[in-house]
């Protein structure tokens, strides 16, 4: 039997200090989307995200709210997972770094790259950023007109001395030069992979990985006094999920190494540095690509909780619907820019796109069948040049829709759908069935034939994006196969299936000032 090619795609894990918000679900929902289209498209799929939960971040925000780590974990860690049901993501797994089957492969990496003798210790003098969970070269501080040393993030620093075991980064900078030379896909978009570049070709000094002023975290094997440096336990968190230690499993076997880490822009240089240098020092595979996506801002101000706005993806949900929600992310914003939320670009977006594009197609065509074709799919009779340029333009879609999904341009796949929604309202505004009924009903019934097909493809295609809102229209369509496989002159709508009366799938927003 032939073996359905893998699949295996990532999201960051996120950090529990805090509770999840539109940055979070963005992410999460981008890799949604793939996992979705490659598994209508015949791919064996793992899709992975989960929650980070050790290092000194955490630790401090559970002394803040007054609890014990673990149980300051279970709680946050719980509201990603509401998030994940809220957002309808369809992930294989959701991992906890804080499980035994974590520790257990974050200790087993260690002592292999440690074998290879890229691990050794020494004390670290130096800058660190908690609310980055990273250690800074002096040259990359910036300094303020008080003197004050932060992040280039803007994040605050501390002077830290402590023991600590080192990883020899410095070792690795020409294999990643090589790297991302023989593979350039490997950082997308190309900005990204620039800037990587020219953080390695600076100098790379041998990293941290491990801290002794606090214990949240995993233990270094055969040393109780460190912990590991957390980004070293998250990362193996990509393969603690398949079952590493154990490499010999089917999982590990089809999915490591994996297609795609899709992260934000800000942890870039872990993904694209730091985790392939540990996994060269272990000689193991590498990911085959590192996606780094841009950064939503509120209104045009960065979202933080100081500044009280977060947007919050639950509320976006309860006020818009789900699948607006999912739609508006992903349509509105060039996947790998930065983006602007603004609740009236929303409401225009989906006012547009799906209330009037999409959503009045499918309610004037389904109407019209309900009401003169008896309520069945009509019986087409021989097909016009228009019709079938109209079809087949559909039918096609799906090499580019693929392509633009192969390098996670979602907004491009999404536009290349919406040109045939467009061409879908101007072949009914020409057609007008709504004026054959008395003239030609058979007429009619080959273009209501021809809508209903088209709605039954575009329906098919949308479902990674808008997976409620293409089933329910499936559903009323009484269309059970739906992989991408259906996409074809072969499998067209079977004519006699009783159509109910249709129900608006794509409300109508108001724009808030004007409720
Ligand atoms: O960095 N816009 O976790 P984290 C877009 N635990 N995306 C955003 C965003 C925004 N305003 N804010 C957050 C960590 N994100 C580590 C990761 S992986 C082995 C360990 C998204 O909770 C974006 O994906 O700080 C970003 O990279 C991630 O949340 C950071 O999540």
């Amino acid at each position: 039997m032939p073996t359905r090619p893998s699949y295996y795609i990532t999201t960051p894990i996120y950090y529990v200090n805090d509770v999840p918000h539109i940055g979070h679900a963005y992410t999460t929902l981008a890799c949604d989307v793939l996992a979705r289209f490659k598994r209508l498209d015949g791919f064996d799929v793992m899709f992975l995200t989960g929650t980070d939960e050790h290092g000194q971040k955490v630790e401090k925000s559970a002394v803040a709210a007054g609890v014990d780590p673990l149980s300051f974990c279970d709680k946050v860690s719980t509201r990603f997972s509401e998030l994940a049901v809220a957002m309808n993501f369809s992930h294989d797994q959701f991992i906890r770094t804080t499980e035994e089957r974590h520790k257990k492969a974050a200790q087993h990496l260690w002592e292999r790259i440690k074998s290879k003798g890229y691990i050794y210790e020494d004390k670290y003098a130096g800058w660190y950023s908690v609310r980055d969970e990273a250690f800074y070269a002096e040259k990359e501080l910036i300094v303020g007109e008080d003197g004050e040393k932060s992040a280039p993030t803007g994040a605050a620093v501390e002077w830290v001395e402590e023991a600590s075991y080192f990883f020899k980064l410095s070792a690795f900078a020409d294999q990643l030069l090589d790297l991302y030379k023989s593979q350039p896909d490997f950082v997308m978009p190309l900005t990204r992979l620039n800037e990587v570049k020219s953080f390695v070709e600076g100098g790379l000094l041998d990293l941290s990985i491990s801290r002794t002023t606090f214990d949240w975290g995993v233990k270094v094997p055969d040393n109780e006094d460190h912990v590991m440096y957390v980004w070293i336990d998250a990362l193996t968190n990509y393969l603690t999920a398949l079952g590493y230690p154990d490499e010999t499993t089917d999982t590990y076997q089809n999915f490591w190494p994996a297609n795609i880490h899709m992260v934000g822009k800000d942890i870039l240089r872990f993904h694209a540095v730091y985790w392939p240098a540990f996994l060269m020092a272990a000689d193991l595979p590498l990911p085959k690509r590192v996606f780094a996506h841009g950064w939503w801002t509120n209104e045009g101000q960065k979202i933080s909780k100081s500044l009280g706005n977060v947007i919050d993806p639950f509320e976006l949900i309860d006020t818009y619907s789900l699948d607006a929600t999912r739609f508006f992310m992903l349509r509105e914003v060039p996947f790998g820019n930065d983006g602007d939320f603004s609740r009236a670009s929303f409401v225009n977006r989906c006012n547009a796109d799906l209330a009037n594009g999409f959503g009045n197609f499918a309610q004037r065509s389904l109407s019209m069948v309900h009401k003169n074709c008896d309520g069945v799919v009509p019986v087409s009779g021989p097909l016009t040049d228009d019709d079938t340029k109209f079809l087949s333009g559909i039918e096609n879609a799906l090499d580019g829709v693929r392509g633009h999904m192969d390098c996670q341009a979602f907004h491009k796949a999404l536009d290349a759908i919406w040109t045939h929604v467009s061409a879908a309202d101007s072949y009914i505004s020409v057609a007008e069935p709504w004026k054959l009924k008395k003239t030609d009903p058979d007429r009619m019934a080959t273009v209501l034939y021809v809508c209903t097909e088209a709605i039954r493809m575009l329906a098919i295609l949308m479902q990674p994006i808008m997976p409620d809102s293409a089933e329910k229209m499936l559903d009323q369509m009484g269309v059970s196969e739906r992989g991408f496989d259906q996409l074809s002159a072969k499998h067209r709508l079977k004519a006699g299936h009783q159509i109910p009366k249709p129900q608006g799938i794509f409300p109508r927003f108001e724009h808030e000032d004007t409720k």
